[in-house]
């Protein structure tokens, strides 16, 4: 979308590959992505800085790494990472020379991205070592304090980005003599220990700023429909699920964003050509619509143009049947539940605190409606047992056999930074690097075994917890689902 800003920018934003991650873990595939990550909170921190008179331009770094090469056995992985990693830097330098920014901020949403996010500031500081680079996203924020230790980053923007990189930037401009008072950061100080500033406050709804999506560089030979884009209704989801970030991340409050604006985002959107678009909210909950306008449904409606979301069953089962048809009308056509588990014991244990026999019924509505379900699932939580997990496979045959749900998305447990689930001492790290995590997709490893705490003795093994997966996955195959 940005065409010749070959200008020196304030900041560049660069989400890390995260493809990268995929062919590293899966063995004898050719790496073609079907459509590239948008990195929608860096392009909002970035149409923040616009407003406030910054130049800034957004890329994400898959979309540059076109050579991806074939990654075909374990015997040429060596070379094939060899020359992605040469492909990297070199396009690293290119962009960085192209746009000049005097900050480079990048954007670790995802634990897996981690290991080549530290490749990556290292070779930045290398080639430019006078130019800060600044790190933001979910995995940055809980894994801010080794982050520092570990590499020449410069600070850590926590939490919500928009505000507290304002203000950072701000400061380093001038003499960035008081860059550690500007709060919601990590960063080091001139001796170099790593302080966390005071908390940021959150921007208020309208404050929330409007995406500009053409600060998304396209580069050749892509364009506008090789992304998949999400809009954001809401910021924040009201539960407390043990295995997820967001509570730590968002504070369990919701704030639902100014209509108009998702109005704004959505229109040009559809006046790009995107005919599919993501409600990337962590729960997309129908509450928005007891205040807020729903115009913005009409956009969907009068264009032809379907949407997706995420959400919960007990939150389908406490929408009216009229709004789930209105929503349907204009263009809902999948809703992704998070089910995760097979047992109300083990939601319980998750603080999913959802049934399944709520799950049921929040498919049965959905299907009735039109509307595919599809469903996530986990394997391996640090609150399962062998057993309990192959409940979870009983209750996806039961539910596919019955047409409740279309499709399933089985994912291994991996502990996040930032939950709670984290530091549950029943999981065993066999495999501690990060680029391995993947959570999903048919070859993912198991990356821990989960053990009895008071004799150490492993109680269900990652062996067994990809055989479960496996599966799991072998039902997907057999319904096609
Ligand atoms: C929509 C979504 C997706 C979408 C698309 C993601 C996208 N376009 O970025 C899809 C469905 C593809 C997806 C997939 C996955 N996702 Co996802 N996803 C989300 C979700 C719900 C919203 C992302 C978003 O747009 N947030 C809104 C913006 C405003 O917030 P933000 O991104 O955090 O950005 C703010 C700050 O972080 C910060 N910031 C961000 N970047 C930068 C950069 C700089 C320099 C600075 C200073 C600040 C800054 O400022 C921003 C504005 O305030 C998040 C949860 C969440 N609420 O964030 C999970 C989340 C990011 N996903 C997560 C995961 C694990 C995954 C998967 C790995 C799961 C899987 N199925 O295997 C996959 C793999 C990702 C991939 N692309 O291959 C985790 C990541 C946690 C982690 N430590 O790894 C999250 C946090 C949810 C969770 N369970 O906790 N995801
Ligand atoms: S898993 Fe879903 S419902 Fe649970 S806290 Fe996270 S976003 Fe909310």
């Amino acid at each position: 979308m940005i065409d010749n800003k070959n200008c020196s920018l304030d900041i560049l934003f660069i989400l890390p590959p995260i493809i990268y991650n995929s062919a590293l873990s899966i063995s004898g595939a050719e790496v073609v992505p079907n459509s590239f990550t948008v990195p929608t909170g860096a392009l909002s921190a970035a149409s923040y800085l616009e407003k406030k008179g910054k130049s800034t331009a957004v890329i994400a770094m898959d979309s540059f790494l076109v050579d991806w090469g074939i990654r075909e056995n374990e015997e040429t992985l060596i070379k094939w990472e060899n020359q992605y990693i040469g492909n990297l830097y070199r396009t690293l330098d290119r962009i960085v020379r192209r746009f000049d920014p005097s900050f480079i901020g990048l954007s670790l949403q995802y634990t897996i991205q981690e290991p080549i996010t530290l490749k990556i500031i290292e070779y930045l500081k290398t080639r430019y070592p006078e130019k800060p680079v600044i790190l933001g996203g979910n995995h940055a924020t809980f894994s801010a304090k080794a982050l520092l230790q570990q590499t020449q980053a410069d600070a850590v923007v926590l939490r919500e980005g928009e505000k507290a990189l304002y203000s950072l930037l701000i400061e380093l401009e001038g003499n960035g003599a008081t860059a550690c008072s500007v709060p919601g950061l990590a960063i080091k100080n001139e001796k170099r220990d790593i302080l966390f500033t005071q908390e940021n406050g959150s921007l208020t709804p309208s404050e929330i700023p409007v995406i500009d999506w053409n600060l998304l560089y396209i580069p050749e030979p892509y364009s506008v429909p090789d992304f998949e884009f999400y809009v954001m209704a809401s910021r924040g989801c009201p539960h407390h699920c043990t295995f997820c970030t967001s509570p730590s991340m968002w504070d369990s409050k919701v704030r639902f964003r100014n209509p108009d604006h998702i109005k704004r985002e959505i229109n040009e959107l559809i006046q790009k050509g995107v005919r599919v678009i993501g409600i990337g909210d962590d729960t997309f909950l129908p509450d928005f619509f007891k205040n807020g306008s729903r115009t913005w449904l009409q956009k969907f409606e009068k264009t032809g143009t379907v949407f997706f979301c995420e959400t919960r069953a007990d939150v389908i089962n406490r929408t009216s049947t009229d709004l789930l048809r209105q929503l349907h009308k204009a263009g809902l056509r999948v809703i992704y539940l998070g089910v995760e588990a097979g047992t109300e014991e083990l939601l319980k244990s998750m603080k999913k605190n959802i049934s399944p026999e709520q799950i049921h019924e929040a498919c049965k509505r959905l299907k009735k409606l039109g509307i595919r379900v599809s469903s996530f699932w986990i394997f391996g939580h640090p609150a399962t047992t062998e057993s309990k997990d192959r409940k979870a496979l009983d209750f996806i045959e039961d539910l596919l056999k019955k047409g409740l749900v279309d499709e399933i998305l089985p994912h291994i447990y991996k502990p996040l930074p930032g939950t709670p689930d984290a530091k549950d001492p029943r999981v065993q790290l066999i495999e501690n690097d990060f680029s391995m995590w993947s959570h999903t997709g048919k070859n993912i490893l198991a990356c821990h075994n989960i053990i009895n705490t008071e004799n150490g003795k492993i109680v269900y093994s990652a062996e067994q917890i990809k055989r479960i997966f496996d599966e799991s996955y072998a039902l997907k195959e057999k319904y096609n689902a």
